[in-house]
């Protein structure tokens, strides 16, 4: 169908098995993705973009370590570790992910001193990227989402996605999740309550 889309969500080499923010198995669904990419009509990626020393990378944050928090203007960020530096291996798509036909690619994360998680909205959940005017314009209205990882970027894509005012499916058999301190019960939980479809 015309006005639906799929969006695969970071499948990136940093987040997959011996990446610097490896999820486990996060490999394992390049297969269904590739699978879903040959018959969706619209493939849409996000790439996780950070310049170095980005504010969401703990070795930025004298005596922090990764999996803590601080206190950012926007509110309560997570630190990690370095991840996805712009033009590095680490940010590139899984080598095996069939991304040709990709339509667009939404880089996010790139402003050194706010994060984003969601495909749409940085994380002061003001900034857009752009995504939702992209989609409105094209007349897509469905939106299929799969990727990395279930309970950070592809659950606050598809929490704001809702919000926006589209209907939101997202495969859990083709998403792998971090899963700090009980956050996918609660981000699964969360999408279900919003609306999302957790096929
Ligand atoms: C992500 C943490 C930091 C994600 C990105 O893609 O879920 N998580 N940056
Ligand atoms: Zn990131």
């Amino acid at each position: 169908m015309a006005e639906e889309a799929l969006i695969i969500i970071d499948v990136q080499n940093d987040f997959c098995p011996g990446g610097a923010l490896a999820v486990d198995g996060g490999d394992e669904i390049v297969p269904e993705l590739n699978r879903r990419i040959q018959t969706s009509e619209h493939v849409i990626l996000t790439q996780d973009w950070h310049p170095t020393g980005h504010s969401s990378f703990a070795s930025t944050h004298p005596g922090k370590s990764p999996f803590e928090t601080v206190d950012m203007p926007y509110g309560e960020q997570k630190l990690w570790p370095d991840h996805c530096i712009q033009g590095s291996r680490g940010a590139d798509f899984h080598p095996a992910l069939e991304w040709t036909r990709a339509e667009l690619v939404v880089r996010k994360g790139f402003r050194p001193s706010i994060d984003s998680y969601s495909a749409f909205f940085e994380n002061d959940h003001t900034t857009p990227t752009g995504l939702g005017g992209y989609l409105r314009e094209r007349g897509i209205r469905h939106l299929t989402m799969a990727g990395l990882a279930t309970d950070f970027c592809v659950a606050y894509s598809a929490l704001d996605a809702v919000e926006q005012g589209f209907s939101v499916k997202v495969l859990l058999e083709a998403c792998r999740g971090i899963d700090l301190a009980g956050s996918m019960a609660e981000m699964t939980g969360r999408m279900r309550e919003a609306g999302v479809v957790l096929a």
